[in-house]
């Protein structure tokens, strides 16, 4: 029997996965935690508590409590938030993990870790086009240092400690439920509830900035095929470049002029724009796929009208 612990079950990964992994597992046997309050249905649909991934001695203390044997570790500071305050983001994303790993070092019952890696650990000088799982890596960002290092800090412990940490390099994440914030990849939401709403957007990124993106249920799917895909098969310890697909915002927002014909955009790039050249295109993710087949569902036309059926629903427009 599974004990799973979310740690960020506030945020937009967080919020649904919780949901989803309680549909799997049983609502009683997925504790969601954060130090922010959750969506209702993240509160109403199981255990939820208050709990601060930097405190250790209490996070140590509530996994052996309530018999944890899976931690998701998803509370980091984003790339946008990470340039704005360098240390405080460096400390916070690794003291976080270091917290993590070392309780499933010393807590026997913890079997598996997820940690959530990020595009961001490629830089200028990787290939743009179809990034290799295996390549340069020189991240230009206190965010992707921080993914970078953490990568290598999870292969260290498993192949010193046996603690067997799974991770996967999202892209931009896109998702009606939960907004994210501070990323780089944030407009890519953003649009969308601008364009329901004042049927206008401002990008902060230029208009053929090329990203690579995926629709959440594909990134919460991927997630659960390579946390439930049995340990011989899981070939990296570090995170796996997962695929959804790319686009640039005059792309995204001419899926959307599909929809609502007169939304318009504007183009004011801010310091984000810096962070996002350094990012790939497009990532080759085959060894990825092979975790129970997984395979992206979501394009950007199905994306584009699932995001603002959902939303004009959420937003009772
Ligand atoms: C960000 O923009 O910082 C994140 C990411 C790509 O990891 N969404």
């Amino acid at each position: 029997m599974e004990n799973i612990l979310i740690i960020g079950a506030s945020g937009q990964i967080g919020s649904e996965l919780t949901l989803a992994l309680r549909e799997r597992y049983g609502n009683d046997h997925v504790f969601a935690s954060d130090i922010k309050e959750p969506a209702e249905d993240v509160r109403e649909s199981g255990p939820f508590y208050m709990l601060d991934v930097m405190d250790d001695k209490h996070l140590i203390h509530f996994v052996i409590r309530h018999k944890i044997t899976q931690i998701y570790h998803l509370a980091a500071v984003l790339s946008g938030n990470a340039e704005k305050l360098p240390v405080q983001a460096w400390q916070i994303n690794m003291n976080s993990l270091m917290n993590v790993l070392e309780i499933a070092k010393l807590v026997e019952e913890v079997r598996q870790v997820f940690w959530p890696s990020s595009i961001a650990v490629f830089g200028p000088s990787t290939p743009k086009e179809n990034t290799p799982q295996l390549t340069i890596m020189e991240p230009a960002t206190v965010y992707g240092i921080s993914k970078l290092a953490g990568e290598r800090w999870c292969e260290y412990y498993y192949k010193r400690y046996g603690v067997d940490v799974r991770s996967l390099r999202y892209p931009g994440l896109i998702s009606y439920k939960t907004e994210a914030g501070g990323g780089t990849t944030d407009w890519a939401v953003e649009i969308f509830y601008a364009a329901l709403r004042e049927k206008a957007y401002t990008c902060f990124l230029a208009e053929n900035t090329r990203l690579p993106m995926m629709f959440m249920p594909d990134a919460i799917n991927a997630t659960i095929a390579l946390m439930e895909a049995p340990a011989e098969e899981v070939r990296f310890h570090i995170g796996y470049n997962i695929k959804g697909f790319n686009c640039t915002p005059a792309e995204l927002t001419a899926a959307i002029q599909k929809h609502i014909p007169d939304f318009k955009i504007g183009y004011a790039p801010d310091f984000r724009q810096e962070i996002a050249d350094t990012w790939p295109d497009s990532v080759d993710d085959h060894y990825a796929r092979c975790h129970d087949h997984w395979k992206s569902r979501y394009d950007i036309d199905t994306t584009t009208d699932i995001m603002l059926k959902n939303l004009k629903e959420k937003l009772k427009l």
